[in-house]
């Protein structure tokens, strides 16, 4: 059985370079909103590969639960550490100049039967954010109902565009 360090990052946002960070860190912000721990990290698939499967099969012995990965072109990071973690992995389609991210996105969702990813929208990466907020409410009822707290303000926000349409 392994230790978990007590300040242990509870999310980790990876990506394939330090370009994608504009992209991605949406995504802390998200989980900045809610008060989650996380760590971000450049893990690349395909420049760094042995690092990038030591990073998925500790990742959740080093007390991650949940893992955000974004990548761009030939993004093949979230479905690697996917194959090689238990925890949930939430894909980010990052755009690059060609192709509008729609490389990207083909190469995260269409993931073989078996080594699910969740994937987001291209460049979505509030979306991953709050999907591991989510992941984590299901287990930590305070947070749970502050991610309720943050639907009623969506729903109010969208109600008081709807009134100032009709006026
Ligand atoms: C991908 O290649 C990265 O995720 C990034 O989106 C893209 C370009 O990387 P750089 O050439 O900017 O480092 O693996």
């Amino acid at each position: 059985m392994s230790e978990t360090a007590p300040n242990a990052p509870t999310v980790g946002i990876v990506m394939g370079s330090d370009s994608d960070w504009p992209v991605m860190q949406d995504a802390a912000t998200a989980l900045d909103e809610f008060g989650i721990s996380y760590e971000a990290e450049v893990v690349s698939a395909h420049r760094m590969p042995a690092e990038m499967l030591d990073y998925g099969r500790q990742a959740a012995d080093r007390g991650l639960r949940v893992i955000i990965a974004g990548a761009g072109g030939a993004a093949h990071l979230p479905g690697m550490l996917a194959s090689v973690t238990t925890l949930p992995v939430v894909g980010v389609p990052v755009p690059l100049k060609h192709l509008d991210g729609m490389d990207s996105l083909l190469s995260i969702v269409q993931m073989p039967a078996g080594v699910p990813v969740a994937t987001v929208a291209v460049g979505a990466s509030r979306n991953a954010g709050l999907l591991a907020v989510r992941t984590l409410a299901a287990q930590d009822p305070e947070l749970r109902s502050r991610m309720a707290d943050f639907q009623a303000e969506l729903n109010n926000q969208a109600q008081a565009k709807g009134e100032r349409l009709r006026r």
